[in-house]
């Protein structure tokens, strides 16, 4: 019988939580990044092999790479682009040569995942991260000013927003525009509102279209050198899994990854199956998805959100909320005993709750809320695998 390999992320040595915490919660694989090499610089062997044998002297293993992040010139073709793709052919080279075989990435322009409160109040005193549609909204419109924001909302969006900027203190308008540009844990970059104007304006002329195109023309270099030593690629869906800020976003539904399967048919080309992200769209049916898409899935996250029907939603415990993860777990089973491995799983973000409320921690990545996360799907897989394979 084939279980999930259960990984948890760490930010590497400035994580507030050390490796030795990380063992104790029961994981044994580890997702990191090099985060101090700048985004588009070669992962050099020497750089890769020093943070590999620090997971290792923990008795950890290094699992998956989350993320080796693109470059803003890759998704827009622009300027160095060709030299970051050689960059990136040069560090999933050196990945393979160090025993790294699963490499995450995502392809949304400019800003990775995206929430607007990072210490929303649930009713049992802990805290999670929460995306208020009014609250962005009203941030494009009065802060950040977006010209074609005007007409790509209707009426009532727009009041909504009027009402909740003219609520909105100068600290809490402050806070969200951090919130929103600072970049959250794993996102490589963060923009003051300038900078991110600047950035906003390479996309000019970029629809959803024309990114996929990019995106396509990136894979189309990278797979077959993925597929000669070994990578599978994952990419993370869009988080949340619609347009934001007028920005194309193209990794939102099970459609959207088909197309990239078709255009590019490399067994390389993989998806990091994230049901938070996807989760948060009513039209993703995630069971589904995860048996039909099963083939190309290297990397779970575990997660869920409860939605409103204005457009809000908040990150649940993880088997609450809208994510069906009993029957999304069922399916993950499924998948990995007709292919006889495992697939590493992580516990996707948490409360900040009980101790974690007195400490620094990156938001969504805290350890008890984690931990949490981890033991309540670890007992369900159990259960069910129990169930399903009579051992
Ligand atoms: C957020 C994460 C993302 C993810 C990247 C992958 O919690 O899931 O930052 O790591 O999008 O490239």
């Amino acid at each position: 019988m084939y279980l999930c390999e259960q990984t948890w992320r760490w930010y590497g040595p400035n994580d507030p939580i050390s490796l030795s915490d990380i063992k104790q919660t029961g994981a044994t694989g580890i997702v990191t990044a090099l985060h101090h090499i700048a985004n588009g610089e070669v992962w050099t062997i020497e750089e890769i092999e020093r943070r590999k044998q620090e997971i290792e002297a923990m008795g950890l293993r290094w699992s998956v790479v989350e993320s080796l992040p693109v470059h803003e010139h890759i998704k827009t073709r622009s300027g160095n682009y060709q030299h970051y793709i050689d960059n990136y052919k040069e560090s999933l080279r050196n990945l393979a040569h160090c025993g790294i075989r699963t490499v995450t990435y995502n392809f949304m322009p400019v800003l990775d995942w995206t929430r607007t409160d990072l210490a929303y109040t649930m009713a049992d005193g802990s805290k999670g991260l929460r995306f208020e549609r009014a609250a962005f909204v009203a941030w494009d419109l009065y802060v950040l000013k977006r010209k074609e924001a005007e007409q790509e909302y209707d009426e009532a969006e727009k009041e909504k927003a009027r009402q909740r900027f003219e609520s909105m203190g100068n600290d809490e308008c402050e806070q969200l525009t951090r919130t929103i540009l600072a970049g959250l844990p794993g996102a490589e970059e963060s923009f003051t509102l300038e900078q991110f104007r600047e950035e906003l304006k390479r996309y000019e002329g970029i629809d959803a279209e024309q990114l996929r195109k990019h995106l396509i023309a990136f894979l189309r270099e990278v797979t077959p050198v993925a597929d000669e030593v070994g990578v599978k690629l994952v990419i993370h869906p869009d988080d949340p899994p619609y347009s934001i800020l007028g920005l194309p976003r193209i990794m939102s539904c099970e459609s959207d990854f088909m197309a990239l399967v078709e255009a590019v048919p490399n067994p390389s080309n993989g998806l990091c199956f994230c049901t938070g992200s996807l989760g948060v769209s009513a039209k993703n049916d995630l069971p589904g998805m995860m048996k039909r898409l099963g083939d190309r899935i290297h990397f779970v996250h575990l997660r869920s959100t409860r939605r409103d029907e204005s457009g809000n939603f908040y990150e649940a415990n993880h088997l609450e909320g809208d994510v069906d993860m009993y029957a999304v777990m069922k399916a993950l089973l499924e998948v990995e005993n007709k292919r006889k491995e495992s697939i590493p799983v992580r516990p996707d973000h948490g409360h900040q709750m009980i101790d974690d409320l007195r400490k620094h921690t990156n938001p969504g990545y805290s350890c008890i809320g984690r931990m949490r996360g981890l033991a309540e799907l670890r007992g369900l897989e159990k259960g069910i695998a129990y169930s399903m394979y009579n051992e």
